[in-house]
């Protein structure tokens, strides 16, 4: 058993948390990860409060375990959705893409245990200083919307900055991720991509096809130019819209070209004008497992290798 400060606070028997894909983590997949004993997250996403609610029973209806939702805060129905989690009383709330200030008091008087995701020592700092309960130090290793770090420089310093426990998240996809993570100072981690090919995810079975047939060098970035990098899988969107970046085109044409791509990929599969997110660690997502499975593979492997690592002093 790898036991953690993470798995004890918040009453799960594995350190790992599923991350809130955006499309892609509904009821059902948190429900199975949670049920397999990691935490599974619900995405809100850009939805608005009836969706989530409905997730939420769903997640109910499968697991009577913790589970989490993940706030994107630049969604526009971030304040109704954060009202929803508070009146649900969901055990756990991620948040992503900013700053969840302005959320924390309704959020801890409701009894959540608040665990942003900071891409900097300094988003560390201060989710501590407003009461996380933990942070999920996310490197640009992942998939979507990423930082300027990646996760073996970002992992150790947040890890050296906060008390409250860090979990790693990015590049992460296997039982040596997670033994390398809790090196680095980590108590936990979180995945996305390897999730995303789990039999209990509803994605669209192109884009599972895609992160299993991607390579390592499959991912790349664009969004840099309009302030929000974006990791994904190299297609035709993709490219066109790295050509795009370069060019004269208006920040606006260049918004209106990206949106509603990840909707095309996730739910349509359309692999011409759909954009997948997924993280570097996609060319070794090479199999669909259960929830239950994938959870169990990654920490036989993870202890055997912790377990073992003192074979190399001396
Ligand atoms: O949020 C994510 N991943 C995402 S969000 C998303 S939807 C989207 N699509 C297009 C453009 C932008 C978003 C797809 N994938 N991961 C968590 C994450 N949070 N990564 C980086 C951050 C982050 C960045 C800045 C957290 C805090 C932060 O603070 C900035 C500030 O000072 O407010």
């Amino acid at each position: 058993m790898l036991c953690s400060p993470i798995c004890e606070l918040l009453g799960i028997q594995y350190p790992i948390f599923q991350g809130g894909m955006a499309w892609i983590s509904d009821g059902k997949l948190a429900g199975a990860v949670s049920e397999a004993g990691g935490l599974g997250i619900i995405s809100a996403m850009n939805a608005n409060a009836e969706y989530l609610r409905g997730q939420i029973q769903t997640a109910r209806e499968i697991t009577k375990k913790p589970f989490g939702v993940n706030i994107m805060l630049m969604s526009p129905f971030a304040d109704e959705v954060a009202k929803v989690v508070a009146e649900e009383k969901v055990p756990v709330v991620t948040t992503g893409a900013g700053n969840p200030s302005k959320y924390m008091k309704d959020w801890l008087e409701a009894g959540i245990r608040v665990i942003p995701v900071v891409a900097s020592v300094s988003m560390a700092r201060l989710v501590e200083r407003v009461g996380a309960a933990a942070v999920i130090a996310e490197g640009g290793e992942s998939g979507g919307h990423i930082g300027e770090l990646n996760t073996m420089a970002l992992v150790p310093q947040v890890a050296s900055a906060v008390k409250i426990p860090v979990l790693a998240a990015g590049g992460i996809g296997d039982g040596r991720g997670v033994a390398a993570s809790f090196m680095l100072g980590a108590v936990g981690v979180q995945l996305g991509t390897r999730f995303l090919v789990a039999k209990e995810c509803g994605v669209h079975q192109n884009y599972k096809n895609k992160v299993l047939k991607a390579n390592d060098i499959a991912t790349m970035t664009t969004g840099k130019r309009l302030g929000h990098p974006v990791r994904s899988i190299r297609n035709p969107y993709t490219r066109e819209y790295a050509r795009l970046e370069y060019t004269d085109i208006s920040d606006e044409e260049l918004e209106k070209y990206g949106s509603g791509a990840l909707y095309r990929a996730a739910v349509l599969g359309d692999e011409k004008t759909g954009c997948f997110l997924a993280g570097e660690i996609a060319g070794m997502v090479n199999k669909e497992q259960s929830a239950k499975e994938i959870i169990e593979e990654i920490f036989a492997e993870a202890e055997a290798l912790l377990g073992g690592a003192n074979k190399w002093v001396k």
